[in-house]
């Protein structure tokens, strides 16, 4: 059987890989490279919600396509949810800098609570859906890792020992935010498919 093409409207390769990774058996991922935009979709929504919809949209009305889009984060409980909707930009400079800006700003603070969330906006046919993932951990104080990428080396998932960037793609790719919701977007399909 051919298999069914579905495109992820993410310019970042991290998350494209890790897309492809969950969905690759079943579902042929195109990133927006493969379908010839470098456009740095524009994000101006104050929720994950908000901007994922923004970005699916942006390629269903210039391109055409049915497709999904993942907006996600950090949120930090001592820091009232922060960086949130702004994780990536949170310094102005790159993951470095603001992993750096994090470990700053959480200086001296017993509660290292937080949790990764993403929520992923499909656009299909004349459907739009929405699927949530959220995973709850530790921040811990000095980056411990090489994988992953953004937040987790320096993120340990509630239940394992691990930053995200230690326990590799296989883990990380079984019960992160991500993870959770790409599931449920898959549910989603193959339900769509059997109608
Ligand atoms: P696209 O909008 O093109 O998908 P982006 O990197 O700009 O790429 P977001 O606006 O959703 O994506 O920002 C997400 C940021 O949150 C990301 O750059 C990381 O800093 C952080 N983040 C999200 N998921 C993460 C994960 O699994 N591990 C570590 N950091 C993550």
């Amino acid at each position: 059987m051919m298999k069914q093409r579905i495109v992820f409207a993410s310019n970042n390769v991290h998350k494209l890989e890790e897309v492809k990774a969950m969905l690759g058996e079943e579902y042929e991922v195109l990133g927006l490279s493969a379908i010839g935009c470098e456009t740095d979709i524009p994000e101006t929504a104050d929720t994950f919600a908000g901007n994922a919809l923004q970005k699916a949209r942006y390629i269903k009305d210039h391109y055409g396509y049915d497709c999904f889009a993942d907006d996600s984060g950090l949120e930090v409980d001592a820091l009232n949810g922060a960086p949130g909707v702004y994780s990536a930009r949170y310094s102005g400079s790159g993951s470095e800098a603001n992993i750096d800006k994090l470990l700053y700003n959480l200086t001296g603070k017993t509660n290292r609570s937080a949790q990764f969330r993403t929520v992923v906006a499909l656009l299909i046919g004349e459907e739009t859906r929405f699927f949530e993932g959220v995973v709850r951990g530790t921040i811990i104080s000095e980056r411990r890792g090489q994988g992953g990428f953004g937040y987790d080396p320096i993120f340990v998932p509630d239940g394992y020992e691990g930053t995200f960037a230690e326990l590799g793609n296989e883990v990380k790719n079984r019960i992160s935010h991500r993870a959770q919701a790409v599931r449920l977007l898959v549910h989603y399909l193959k339900g769509r498919e059997a109608e």
